[in-house]
This record gives C-alpha cells, structure tokens and sequence, in this order.
C-alpha cells in the first residue's frame, strides 16, 4: 500500500503538472482535489478527482499540497497552506518520493541554468540512448518528472527550472549543473539572491556537481560540493572539460572537434561539455558521447540553418527571446545581418549592442520597441546600415527578410536573433520562427527540407 493511500492532497494548477501529479496520486489511492485559477482547465480530468475552480486556501482535513511551477510562492493559496501547517510541495518532490518507494534503481542527471538547459538535456538524452540506455528527458522540457519515473525508466535526465527547485527539498542527483546564472523569472522569485538560492539547491547532496568555470555564480555555487568538475570554454585545467585545438576535450580525450557541435555558438559548446560530463559520470563512453552529440538534432527555432543560397546563410533563433541568448548566437556568426527586436518589456539592449558592433553588416529591426536598438546603433556602430520594419506591416516578416537579403552578400549569415519577446507582432517566438523560415525559403526559393540547399544546425562562423 502506498504511503499516499487515503491521503488527502491538493493539487495546485491544473496544467501539465497538475494532471500528471493527479493521476499519479489517484493511482496511489489519495482522495485528490484539484483547484486552478482558472475554472475552464478543470475538465477532463479521471472520475475520482475532485475539482473546485480558484481555492485560496485548502479544504478543511488537506494533509498534503502539491504546487505547479508557475504558481509563484506568494500566491495566497500557498501562503494560506502554509500558515496552517500543511506541507506544500512541488511535483519534482513528490517524483522523488515516489521513486525511493518502488524498487527501480535510478540515475538521475539534473540540469539547470538560465539559458541552454533544453538543449543541454536533449544533448544528454541524445548521448544516452547513442550508449543504449534506457533514459529519458523530463522536467522542465515537457514531460513531468512524476510521469517518468511512473514509466519506470532508470535514467532520468532532468531539467529543473527555478520554479522547480524552488519546492524540492529531497532530491539527491548523481550528478547535477547549473550551466550559468542571469537575472531571470525576478517576479516569481522575488529578488535576484532567491533566483540564484533556487538554482543552487540542484546541488545539495549531489554525488558530482558539474559547473560552469568560466561563469562566476555557477563556480560559486558549486564551490561547497565535495566531488566537483568543471568545464570551460577555454583550455581546460588539469581535470577539467574544455575545447583545445578546437576540440571538445577531457584531459586527454578528444571527444568531439569544436564545428561539429549543432546547433553553432559558443554558448551551445558549453552546453555540449556539460551534457558530456553528466553523460561521462553516469558510465558512458568517449565514444557514445561522440556519437549521441553527431546524432542530436537540435529543436527548431534554435540557431537552426533554414536555407542556405548564393552564398548566405539563413539561420533561425527566434528562440533567442532575451539580450543574454541574442548575444550567444550573434558569437557564433561574423559577419552578420542581424533581424532584431519585438517587446523588450525595458531590457536594456545597449551593452548587447556595443558587443556586436563589430560583426554587423545591418541590421533590420522589427516590431514595437525599436528605439533602444536605434540609439544604441547610433552610439555603437554608426556606420551600419539599419533598416527599420514599420510596426504597422501586415507581413513584418516578408519585409524583414526582403531587406536582410538586399544587406546580405556572399559569407554573410543572415541571423534572426530578436532580443526581444514576439508577442506584439507574432503568437509565440514558435510562431515568430516559422514566419521566417517560410519568408526565406519563400524568397530564395529552397523547399523545406531540400537536400543541399537546407537542413537542420548551422556551422559556425569566423567568431565562433
Ligand atoms: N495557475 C493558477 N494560479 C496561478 C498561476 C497559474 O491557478 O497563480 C494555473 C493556470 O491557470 C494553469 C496552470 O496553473 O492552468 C498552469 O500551471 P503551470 O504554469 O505551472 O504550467 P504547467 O502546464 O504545469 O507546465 C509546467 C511548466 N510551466 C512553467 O513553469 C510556467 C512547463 O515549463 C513544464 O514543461 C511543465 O510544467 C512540465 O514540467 C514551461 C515553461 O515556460 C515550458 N517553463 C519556464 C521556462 O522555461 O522559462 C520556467
């Protein structure tokens, strides 16, 4: 019988966390209710499961809540548990409870970061099944943690966000990275020190902590672990993961040269170090590595080749919503005609900018919030030309790529790289991606998917 049997637990949020936690729950023979602020994503839940729309504290006799990730701690649901003495949790706390009560044996390989950890945990998954195992990524990149283990799988490679962390207090990873640390996700945490509080937690009683030595938050917070490994971009010291002669290397292992690491940027090599770290701590060979990071096909909208024709290169990042992921793959590339902006929501962009200045041949802006982009061009590479979309187009897109073309010429990538959030102009940065993809292969006549002319991952350039 399980521990959970009678138990009476709240269920908070009822999105992806939500219904997996309640299946998970009624099959282990708690009485679940779940509540949600919004009363439309109540349905479709199992006959056994209560449902009451926008609770603010829990129903009389609860024993037991467990929080989705997007609902921040001072939520009055949550504080009102609190004050009355119930446990509250998160969904990748109770994974872990579940876990140590059945009898599979597991690894658990644990990723955090601001930015990359998606990538670095399909990079790991990718690596893993290049060994044969049988593992499977979960957490933050889709399929709950909760889930996974429910499947039995005995290697877990986990990405954990903030939200996450924040309300697991029991997970013990056998090995684990923060990959780096910018300011993020401040309204859900609060202040800066609790974001970084939260990402840190990823190593307490880790068996390895895997850090990033050229970022100064991850080093400090991994310096308390006992058993610790670094990797940097540059030549590594004695021990370390790093890249020499262009290599990806541990001490004296090759283990990939530098170019073939998809998708391109310097910051997707860190990411390739730190899934080949995890990946070596849980067992695997040199050589699986290899091969899992030759295998792994990037997702779409990230640093993605789209189209390739008279000698420009179209590459699709619309991913890169933020100035810290806009700078990463804006590295990669030189020279550069770079498709910026959208909704900044007052991110500075000026240090972004002076960054770049010297790989740019032009720039062409897009959306509402062109001005900071404008002035800080004007400050820091005058001589660029820039080409500014009106708000107002019906197809910002087609003319965003109609005057990066006349920009581009022969070497030159034409990088999409907004900064910026896609919502004034576009559904998602998902939706944002595919406009461009299909305005360039509209414009320079490649089909998707064709052949020479197009595939998936981009080289690096000159910078890299
Ligand atoms: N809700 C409330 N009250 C609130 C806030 C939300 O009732 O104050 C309700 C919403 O009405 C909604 C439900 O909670 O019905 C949504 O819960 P959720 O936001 O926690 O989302 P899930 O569907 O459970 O998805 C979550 C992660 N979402 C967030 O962290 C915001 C997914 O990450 C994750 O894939 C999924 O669990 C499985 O683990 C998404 C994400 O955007 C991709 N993550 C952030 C990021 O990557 O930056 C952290």
């Amino acid at each position: 019988m399980s521990v959970y049997s009678g138990s009476r637990v709240l269920v908070a949020g009822a999105g992806v966390t939500g219904a997996a936690v309640a299946e998970a729950l009624l099959a282990a023979g708690a009485v679940v209710t779940v509540t949600d602020a919004v009363a439309e994503r109540l349905g479709g839940f199992p006959v056994g499961v209560a449902t009451v729309p926008g609770l603010t504290e829990p129903p009389p006799g609860t024993d037991l809540v467990v929080t989705s990730p997007g609902i921040p701690p001072h939520n009055p649901l949550l504080v009102a548990a609190a004050a009355a003495g119930i446990e509250v949790i998160g969904e990748v706390e109770l994974a872990w409870r579940f876990a140590a009560a059945d009898d599979v044996p597991r690894t658990w390989l644990a990723v955090t970061g601001t930015d990359g950890k998606t990538t670095t945990v399909g990079m790991l998954e990718a690596i893993l099944h290049a060994a044969g195992v049988d593992a499977v990524a979960c957490g933050n990149i889709g399929l709950p943690v909760v889930s996974a283990v429910r499947a039995g799988h005995p290697v877990l490679a986990v990405e954990l966000s903030s939200y996450q962390l924040h309300w697991q207090s029991s997970l013990r990873a056998d090995a684990a990275v923060v990959l780096n640390v910018a300011d993020d996700h401040l309204d859900w945490h609060g202040d800066a020190e609790h974001y970084v509080a939260a990402k840190g937690r990823i190593y307490a009683g880790a068996r390895l902590a895997v850090f990033n030595a050229d970022d100064p938050v991850s080093t400090r917070l991994a310096a308390p672990a006992r058993h610790k490994v670094g990797f940097t971009l540059s030549e590594p010291a004695p021990g370390q993961y790093g890249v020499a002669g262009d290599w990806l290397v541990h001490g004296d292992l090759r283990l990939l040269p530098a170019a073939e690491v998809r998708p391109a940027g310097p910051h997707n090599v860190a990411n390739a170090l730190a899934a080949a770290a995890l990946a070596r701590a849980a067992g695997v060979s040199p050589e699986h590595v290899r091969a899992g990071l030759a295998a792994f096909a990037p997702p779409a909208h990230r640093v993605e080749l789209v189209a390739q024709a008279a000698g420009v290169r179209w590459v699709n990042d619309s991913k890169a919503t933020n100035t810290h992921a806009a700078l990463g793959s804006l590295g990669a590339f030189d020279p550069v005609v770079w498709i910026a902006g959208g909704l900044l929501h007052g991110a500075p962009v000026d240090a972004l900018v002076a960054e770049v200045a010297p790989r740019l041949r032009g720039v062409v802006l897009l959306g509402t919030d062109q001005e900071p982009f404008v002035a800080a061009l004007a400050r820091h590479a005058p001589d660029v030309p820039v080409h500014r979309v009106p708000a107002r187009d019906d197809e910002p897109m087609i003319s965003a790529v109609r005057a990066a073309g006349a920009m581009a010429g022969e070497g030159d990538v034409v990088l999409l790289a907004p900064a910026a959030k896609s919502h004034d102009q576009f559904a998602s940065y998902a939706h944002r991606g595919t406009a461009f993809t299909e305005a360039v292969r509209a414009a320079v006549g490649a089909e998707p998917g064709a052949g020479a002319e197009t595939r998936t991952g981009a080289e690096p350039g000159r910078g890299g």
